[in-house]
């Protein structure tokens, strides 16, 4: 058994999770997931590292899904539920996904292509009832789960995380934010990347908390649920937090005390995924008393670097390693210990992912040759704490707390038979971190609106440019390579 489901044997008639449909006890999560295990099996003893997708609406249901492949032996391959299907195909053509689980509402997505494609389909809709036999024993050391991630590379790359990783990346994250039974939180982040899975889902789950899940993010939902007075734990990215400021900013000033009054009395405030602008930490403060604790971390990775429970949080700066997670900065030739000094972050431990899917040659050249990750984010030390700088390449852009190749957009825009040549850049936003614009080079003339409704059914929502610019050509250096620093420049 997994050991996430084996930790709610021992809460099982408290309850764990209150979503849209229900309220739902941990007995019933291990039920219904028992019953997922079995549908998967079909008779089998164990599905020995089988790919399961799943497109399932954050709540009851997804956790069900997600242990009861845990608990068959498959390796759990969250689809996001807002992604056009040629961006479902090709997580699901690389996983080479035998089985996909689909919610009712994605049914008219996905349910067709599953046929078409050999890959049985799994109605939530469509009730089981499976005769209860044993299930297999699942070594720590087994994959887990594939979550995908854009990099310097057009496609984005599975990320294979064994059942160790995860139980460390929860473990250490409970013992550093003191992580309790009596702890309520809320998910509203998607349910296919590290910081809603792990951080929120994941962490409340293994100590016998409660987690609600709002379907989707609004500003009237969350400070709904905020002011409830029964959460103690909020965890958000800060395009978040952005935006829950401006609607507090049309509070009353009646309204503005009683939020700081109930906002006072949570246990932990966490933002994390990017960076989170120093006024924004400062505005937080002034609304709810809490200075929010940064922290640091990456898909292949989980949580690395974190300020601290008990002490200072620097604003700026997202903190000291956590437990167990060795942390080193890297100059060009030796590792840099001096103050203010930038380097690469390098991660050793056991939070590191075992490998990318059915990338032999990219997990090889992603450790240093003394087995270290190298994280591609540039940072300095400063009296102990890390100070996040950039990114040593410009193709990776961050908005709203997602990563985002420019080299995946860009692939995909070039398809377009107008477009000639194009070159996508991250633009510095006050509320998404980040937005997506691109030059565009066209053969002949094209109605931008046309070229968005085309991108919008090949690319995710925060994938697709806010911005663009047609020009005659994209600036190139003397080796030919387009200037990204010149494209972002023509913005301004
Ligand atoms: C949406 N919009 C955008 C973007 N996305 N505009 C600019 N840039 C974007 N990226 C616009 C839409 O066009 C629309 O405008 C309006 O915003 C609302 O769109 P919608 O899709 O409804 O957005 P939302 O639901 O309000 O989403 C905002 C969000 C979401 C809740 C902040 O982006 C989100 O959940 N982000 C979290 C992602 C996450 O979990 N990352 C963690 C990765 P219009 O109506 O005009 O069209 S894990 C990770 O990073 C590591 C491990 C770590 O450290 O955690
Ligand atoms: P992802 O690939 O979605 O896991 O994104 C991981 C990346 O998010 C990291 O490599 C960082 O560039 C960025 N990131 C995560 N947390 C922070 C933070 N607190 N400050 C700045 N960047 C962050």
């Amino acid at each position: 058994m997994p050991l996430i489901t084996k930790k709610a044997l021992a809460f099982a008639g408290k309850t764990a999770i209150i979503d849209p449909k229900g309220n739902y006890t941990y007995q019933q999560l291990i039920d219904a997931s028992t019953q997922w295990a079995h549908r998967f099996l079909k008779g089998q003893s164990d599905l020995n590292g089988a790919r399961i997708a799943f497109m399932v609406s954050p709540g009851f249901d997804y956790v069900a899904v997600q242990w009861g492949i845990w608990q068959a032996g498959g390796v759990a391959v969250p689809l996001c539920v807002t992604y056009p299907l040629a961006s479902l195909a090709y997580v699901l053509e690389d996983t080479a996904a035998e089985q996909v689980v689909i919610d009712a509402e994605f049914e008219y997505v996905l349910l067709n292509y599953a046929n078409e494609n050999g890959i049985i389909p799994h109605l939530v809709s469509k009730p089981f009832l499976a005769e209860v036999l044993s299930l297999p024993s699942i070594s720590s050391d087994r994959p887990a789960m594939i979550l995908y991630t854009s990099g310097t590379t057009s496609l984005p790359k599975g990320v294979v995380s064994t059942h160790a990783n995860i139980d460390f990346q929860m473990e250490c994250l409970i013992q550093a934010w003191e992580w309790k039974e009596t702890d309520r939180t809320i998910c509203m982040l998607p349910l296919h990347h590290i910081h809603g899975i792990i951080n929120v889902v994941g962490c409340s789950l293994s100590v016998g908390g409660i987690c609600e899940f709002i379907p989707k993010f609004s500003e009237e939902a969350v400070f709904g649920r905020l002011l409830s007075g029964e959460l103690t734990v909020f965890m958000a990215v800060p395009t978040i937090y952005f935006k829950l400021i401006s609607h507090w900013d049309s509070f009353s000033e009646d309204q503005k005390q009683f939020v700081f009054q109930k906002l006072k009395a949570f246990r932990l405030m966490v933002s994390g995924s990017a960076a989170l602008p120093v006024s924004v930490m400062e505005k937080w403060h002034v609304i709810s008393g809490h200075w929010l604790l940064e922290r640091y971390g990456m898909t292949e990775i989980g949580m690395a670097i974190s300020n601290p429970f008990h002490g200072v949080r620097k604003p700026g700066h997202v903190g000291i390693p956590l437990p167990g997670v060795q942390v080193r900065l890297m100059g060009d030739e030796e590792e840099i210990k001096e103050d203010l000094v930038p380097g690469e972050i390098q991660i050793k431990g056991p939070n590191v992912f075992q490998a990318y899917w059915n990338k032999a040659q990219a997990t090889v050249e992603t450790f240093t040759e003394d087995a270290w990750f190298k994280t591609g984010d540039v940072a300095h030390l400063d009296q102990g704490y890390f100070k996040i700088l950039g990114r040593s390449s410009v193709d990776i852009i961050k908005s709203g707390g997602y990563k985002l190749s420019a080299l995946e957009i860009e692939e995909v825009i070039r398809q377009h038979p107008n477009v000639a040549d194009c070159g996508v850049v991250g633009l510095a936003d006050d509320e998404w971190g980040e937005i997506v614009a691109v030059v565009l080079v066209l053969t002949t003339d094209l109605e931008l609106s046309v070229l968005n409704t085309w991108l919008r059914e090949r690319l995710p929502g925060y994938k697709v440019p806010r911005k663009y610019l047609i020009q005659e050509e994209l600036p190139r250096n003397a080796m030919g390579k387009v200037t990204k620093n010149d494209l972002k420049l023509m913005f301004s």
